[in-house]
């Protein structure tokens, strides 16, 4: 063996055992969550300049622990902050082969493996959907999945606009939640359909669109003279975690003609569980889905798949056709460089392969059902306790609470008027500082709330009572 693969060799041993050692830390809840430190402090704890001379592989290891230590441990069991968490080794080994290999998605010719992969994934995912004959392919996230969807909306209500672009008389206009995420708004602004383009439909008591409403914006846009062609229905919302009544909605966009797009960035992954299923009835009326698999089911970021319900749509959409690449061989048929909006694209179907081989179905959906139980146990542990309340009926796996300050239990007025914002932002900055928990939260109804997610199944009973108790002792 040369020096050099002894030196690579001892390299790649040095960084499997950092990576051991640091999942068996979050795993067993051991150490902080993250130490917080200001960006001026961190700077100088990263030493962050350039060297003019380079320090050698031997210098890889250091930087790898630094970079550990000051990371957020997403992978901890009392990380709740954002709609993923938990760690899968095999994804994460996933990940590295992919490095390893290093290659871009646009060609069956470049990237033969991977496409294969990306292939046989988007079939599994669309199979889950119910979209029997459709197509797909992944994005570097749910905000660029759900742009791709609105362009292949538009694709299909105004044909003319591959060449032409937009005509003033098309006046299109599109419509989601008012709790949808903020990146459809956004996908409405890069299409050229500006922000006023973007009807915000009314939402009930738990947060999911109502249907009616979204009749009546529909008709009093049309009596406007502007043209409805895309509806987005969420199925998992951001804050409260809940999922619009699709079939409801399919009802209204099949009666308008219109594109239903189903969000389920956060929630489709519900489809794994017999259980859960359900609370995407009718999903697979829809002509377009976000899955992100990054979120509920675990695999590292970014893991995004836009399906369509009809094969050829998106090519339709962003098909360029650059000779360079696509050679027209028999291959072609195999490219997915022109049903993405990127060219060069990392080979993220691999880390869900893996993980998928693992776990298969069935582990995936014990997974889902334990993060759904998780969310039901973490509500009745809080409801057991004075002070705390929830502030949406719970569907999803998110929590949305406040506490509310000893001294103001029972006072006059309401208990939205008596929560102090202030309040629960220092007792999430308070649990930040210490690390003892990273814990979110939103504006709700006005005030600010608490948002637990369910998204680590190795959270257990002992770190759902201890945050409750943490929050309380912040107060
Ligand atoms: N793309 C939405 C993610 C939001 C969150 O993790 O909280």
């Amino acid at each position: 063996m040369s020096s050099q693969t002894e030196t690579i060799e001892a390299l790649f041993e040095g960084a499997a055992r950092l990576a051991s050692e640091t999942l068996e830390e979050n795993r067993a809840g051991r150490g902080p969550v993250v130490r917080r430190l200001s960006p001026e402090e961190l700077g100088r704890a990263l030493e962050l300049e350039l060297p003019a001379e380079g320090r050698g592989l031997e210098c890889v290891l250091e930087l790898a622990a630094k970079t550990l230590r000051y990371s957020v441990q997403t992978g901890h069991t009392r990380f709740t902050n954002q709609l993923f968490g938990g760690a899968d080794p095999a994804a994460i080994v996933g990940e590295w082969i992919a490095a390893l290999s290093n290659t871009s998605m646009y060609t069956f010719e470049a990237a033969p493996v991977g496409t294969l992969v990306e292939l046989a994934l988007l079939d599994k995912l669309n199979d889950f959907v119910g979209f029997s004959e459709g197509e797909g392919v992944f994005a570097p996230g749910g905000s660029i999945s759900n742009l791709m969807c609105v362009l292949a909306a538009r694709q299909r209500a105004f044909p003319h606009i591959k060449r032409e672009g937009l005509r003033p008389e098309d006046r299109p206009v599109m419509f989601v939640s008012e709790e949808s995420h903020y990146s459809l708004e956004r996908a409405g602004l890069v299409a050229g359909i500006g922000t006023d383009g973007t009807v915000l439909v009314a939402v009930d008591e738990v947060g999911r669109m109502r249907p009616e409403e979204l009749e009546r914006s529909i008709a009093s846009e049309r009596a406007k003279g502007r043209t409805p062609f895309f509806v987005a229905a969420t199925a998992g919302t951001t804050v409260a975690g809940a999922f619009d009544p699709i079939a409801d909605i399919a009802d209204v966009t099949e009666s308008q003609g219109l594109w239903l797009h189903i969000d389920g960035s956060y929630g489709a992954s519900a489809l794994l569980s017999r259980r859960q299923r359900g609370l995407l009835a009718g999903c697979d009326r829809a002509d377009s889905m976000t899955w992100n698999p990054h979120k509920m089911m675990g695999v590292p970021i970014s893991s995004s798949a836009t399906l369509m319900r009809t094969k050829g749509s998106l090519e339709e959409t962003l098909g360029m056709h650059a000779d360079y690449l696509f050679h027209g061989n028999s291959d072609n048929a195999y490219d997915l460089g022109d049903r993405s909006l990127q060219c060069g694209r990392r080979v993220d179907a691999l880390k869900l392969w893996f993980s998928w081989q693992v776990q298969g179905d069935r582990g995936f959906e014990e997974r889902i059902d334990a993060l759904f139980g998780q969310a039901a146990r973490f509500r009745e542990l809080m409801e057991e306790r004075p002070g705390f309340r929830l502030i949406r009926e719970q569907e999803g796996t998110n929590v949305c609470f406040r506490y509310l300050h000893r001294e103001k239990r029972g006072a006059e007025g309401s208990e939205r008027d008596l929560h102090e914002h202030a309040a629960t932002l220092a007792i999430r900055a308070q649990l930040a500082e210490e690390g003892s928990f990273l814990v979110n939260y939103a504006s709700l109804d006005g005030a600010a709330t608490f948002r637990f997610v369910a998204a680590n199944p190795e959270t257990g009973d002992e770190d759902l009572t201890a945050l409750l108790e943490a929050i309380e002792a912040a107060d």
